[in-house]
């Protein structure tokens, strides 16, 4: 009984942990729902970002010593990517994890082809997760993938030449306020940081640790690779200052680099949801991210995957409302991405193909809820087009639109060359289409029509 209570007292504190009351996850990012306050016009911005938007759609990559085997560590289930801090494993013992990390099998043109084949546009890798591993050439810090492995290999240098050669933007991911391998890196109270190596939080110092370690591997990363994107995570106790001079660092060093919004203090080209899409898109550039199953990392007993229909339906819903898709995959510690997760990209891919137009360069639908599905616009000279997504086919073949619009031309994106017959109502327009839908995953409609 004791213990039933003591559960119950403590349960919504755990809850609140991971998602706070207004349904964001918690990744340390205070000011995740706040309006961005950049010192550069929305001009700047939006060009710096062109080729983003009109991207809509890219692969996530989280791949670091946790896959080795699978989120596991000594037989013991590590949960996630955050294994480290899930088991307080120490630094000694974690470090082990990299001697033997040996991803024979991994192929840069493979992966990045798996990408391309999904209809993907951009990549992002961890770069460095929270546990502090650089996957790149660090020559400021040892802890990194060729001192640290005896596969001695650099998979940011080999994707960003793969993704080049494939003709898809490469970025990477950066645990900015968490590291659990600085001694100097702190948290709130310690929630988040090493205090099971290092157990004096009030001596800790994070200006120390992001002259030591951010500041350096963000200019090895830039001047090394030239990233599209850097995509930091979990901005933590950086300052104001600290968040402002990062970002200078890295538009000295390149101007085109986008930087999401968690580089922390409002700051930041874009903003994130973390597993969720907004119920209204945002006022702002907005990506969401979203795992495939539970975990970031590739975590072996998880195979909760999500299916092709509603990976297609959450992209189309998020183009919709204007944003973009970052879906994740995790592969394994031989450098695999596992077969279900290529399967389910195939298929979204395969859709893609056909409807690609309804979803790359479209802006957010002009109309509220739609019972059938969603859509999206594209603004021509003379006329606008509206790709109208069905994911909910009717049954008595007409699609009604509650809207009034007037119909240049409409087709199925799958066969363009047919006409559709349209007709106006009292409450807007019957459109005939067929009665079994053409896909089971979603239909397009396209209407042109005059600009609404
Ligand atoms: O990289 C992926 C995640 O590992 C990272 N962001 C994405 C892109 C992420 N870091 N933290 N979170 C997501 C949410 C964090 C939840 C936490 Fe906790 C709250 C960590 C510590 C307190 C959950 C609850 C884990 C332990 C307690």
């Amino acid at each position: 009984m004791k213990y039933v209570l003591i559960i119950l007292l403590f349960f919504p504190l755990w809850l609140n942990a991971q998602v706070n009351l207004d349904g964001t996850i918690d990744t340390g990012d205070k000011f995740a729902n706040a309006k961005l306050e950049s010192n550069e016009s929305p001009e700047v911005i939006a060009k710096r970002l062109e080729w983003w938007s009109e991207a809509r759609f890219g692969m996530f990559i989280h791949w670091g010593l946790y896959a080795q085997d699978g989120c596991f560590w000594k037989g013991k289930d590590g949960r996630s990517e955050h294994m480290m801090r899930n088991l307080q494993i120490p630094i000694s013992d974690y470090e082990k994890i990299a001697d033997e990390f040996k991803p024979t099998c991994f192929n840069a043109d493979e992966w990045v082809k798996v990408a391309k084949d999904a209809g993907m546009k951009y990549m992002v890798l961890t770069s460095k997760h929270h546990d502090g591993f650089a996957m790149f050439n660090s020559p400021s810090n040892n802890y990194n993938i060729l001192t640290s492995t005896p596969w001695k290999r650099d998979p940011v240098k080999e994707l960003t030449e793969a993704c080049k050669k494939q003709g898809l933007k490469f970025g990477v991911y950066y645990s900015l306020g968490r590291d659990w391998h600085d001694p100097d890196c702190n948290s709130v109270k310690g929630w988040r940081s090493n205090v099971w190596d290092f157990p004096e939080e009030e001596k800790k110092d994070f200006s120390k640790y992001f002259e030591r370690k951010v500041k350096p591997q963000i200019t090895e990363l830039i001047t090394q690779y030239h990233p599209a994107i850097i995509w930091f995570d979990t901005p933590e106790l950086i300052t104001k200052e600290e968040s402002t001079e990062l970002l200078s660092l890295i538009h000295e060093l390149d101007p085109t680099c986008i930087v999401n919004q968690r580089v922390g203090n409002k700051l930041g080209d874009y903003a994130v949801r973390e597993q969720k899409i907004p119920a209204g898109g945002e006022p702002r550039p907005w990506e969401t991210c979203m795992t495939l199953n539970g975990a970031w990392g590739y975590h072996k007993t998880d195979n909760n995957w999500k299916s092709a229909d509603s990976l297609v339906h959450s992209l189309v819903d998020i183009a919709s409302k204007g944003g973009n898709f970052l879906l994740n995959v995790g592969p394994t510690g031989k450098g695999i991405i596992p077969q279900t997760s290529v399967n389910r990209l195939k298929e979204v891919g395969e859709w893609l193909n056909v409807n690609g137009e309804a979803v790359y360069g479209t802006s957010s639908s002009p109309f509220g809820k739609l019972a059938w599905g969603r859509c999206t616009k594209k603004v021509g000279e003379d006329d606008e087009t509206l790709y109208l997504s069905v994911f909910y086919w009717p049954k008595n073949g007409k699609l009604q639109l509650d809207f009034p619009v007037e119909i240049i031309r409409a087709c199925l994106l799958s066969d363009t060359d047919k006409e559709l017959k349209t007709e106006t109502n009292q409450s807007g327009v019957s459109i005939t289409i067929p009665i079994q839908a053409p896909n089971e995953i979603a239909t397009v409609v396209k209407l042109v029509v005059k600009p609404l």
